[in-house]
């Protein structure tokens, strides 16, 4: 029976994954090439290694760990995930789409390199990912296994998922979506990659379907919880706190879970899927961080 526990403290435990994280990302070769085209390569790296929480990362890492996998066969799944949500921010701040101007605490690839300049780097870390991925399955003794997470990542990012969910997204710039139309939008866009966080994990260490299906619940309720806090953040804190360009779904007339149950609401509705969240994965030994973090995020000021 799951009983939850408020006391874990998985702050030390996230900031040393995410530096794991950053010093394998940093490690990446190709990252470090130069020559004809070492302007594209440091475009990658401005917006690959310069800050981010790598939630998405961390989530892989941890739902490896929780079902008893490695953390150097999920490695190279949690790098390629990090450089499609990167490129995704990439090509979402373009003046195209949202036409933001800071990012990550720093001007937006756009706003250094061009739109150009932007819009290769975002392709380039889209396709870096996939290198990545299938290098591990080339060299991995289960590919198979290695493959499903693959296929896992793949297909939540593209039209089935965060793509799919980019095109609502736009679209809802231009219609009034009622909030059943927002929470479809927001499944694809921002909770896809959750779902492929939290299941890739899973799959790479070889869970079963039971482990498969409650890390998916957990990315569900948690993903949506991520998404509904973001919204208010956009309208309660500030671009210095939150690095990036705020209040431009306001600007831009687009609606938001703000519009349908205000500030109060909305916080209230992240604890309640945050706990949802921890009850998917709690009763599994091993589980205190996840828990934690679901909280953690769902309660989150920047
Ligand atoms: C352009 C194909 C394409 C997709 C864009 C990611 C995205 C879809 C849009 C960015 C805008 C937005 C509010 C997306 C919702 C998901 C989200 C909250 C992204 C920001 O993720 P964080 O907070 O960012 O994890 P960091 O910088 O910490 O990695």
């Amino acid at each position: 029976m799951y009983n939850g526990n408020f006391d874990f403290d998985g702050g030390a435990r996230l900031e040393k994954r995410a530096r794991e994280i950053d010093s394998v990302l940093a490690a990446l070769p190709f990252l470090g090439e130069s020559g004809e085209i070492a302007r594209l390569f440091e475009a990658m790296r401005y917006s690959l290694l310069g800050g981010g929480k790598r939630i998405r990362p961390v989530l892989l890492l941890e739902f490896c760990e929780l079902f008893g996998g490695r953390t150097e066969d999920a490695l190279p799944f949690a790098c390629a995930l990090e450089m499609i949500h990167t490129y995704s921010l990439i090509h979402d701040d373009l003046p195209c789409m949202d036409n933001d101007d800071l990012r990550r605490g720093r001007p937006t690839s756009h706003v250094v390199f061009g739109e150009a300049g932007a819009t290769l780097a975002g392709d380039a870390l889209l396709n870096g990912a996939y290198e990545v991925m299938l290098e591990a399955v080339v060299s991995a003794e289960d590919p198979r296994r290695m493959a499903k997470a693959a296929e896992t990542i793949a297909r939540a990012a593209g039209a089935y998922g965060m793509v799919g969910g980019q095109t609502l997204d736009m679209e809802n710039e231009t219609s009034s979506p009622d909030e059943s139309r927002l929470r479809r939008t927001d499944a694809l866009k921002t909770g896809a990659l959750f779902y492929a966080a939290c299941t890739a994990g899973a799959i790479v260490a070889g869970a079963d379907e039971r482990g498969v299906a409650a890390a998916a619940e957990y990315a569900e309720k948690m993903g949506l919880a991520f998404q509904i806090v973001d919204d208010v953040l956009d309208v309660t804190s500030s671009e210095a706190e939150l690095g990036k360009t705020i209040g431009s779904d306001t600007a831009s007339g687009k609606r938001t879970y703000v519009d349908f149950r205000g500030v109060d609401g909305c916080r209230a509705l992240a604890l309640e899927l945050s706990e949802r969240a921890a009850e998917a994965v709690g009763t599994i030994k091993g589980s205190e961080f996840l828990v934690w973090l679901a909280r953690s995020l769902a309660q989150r000021v920047k």
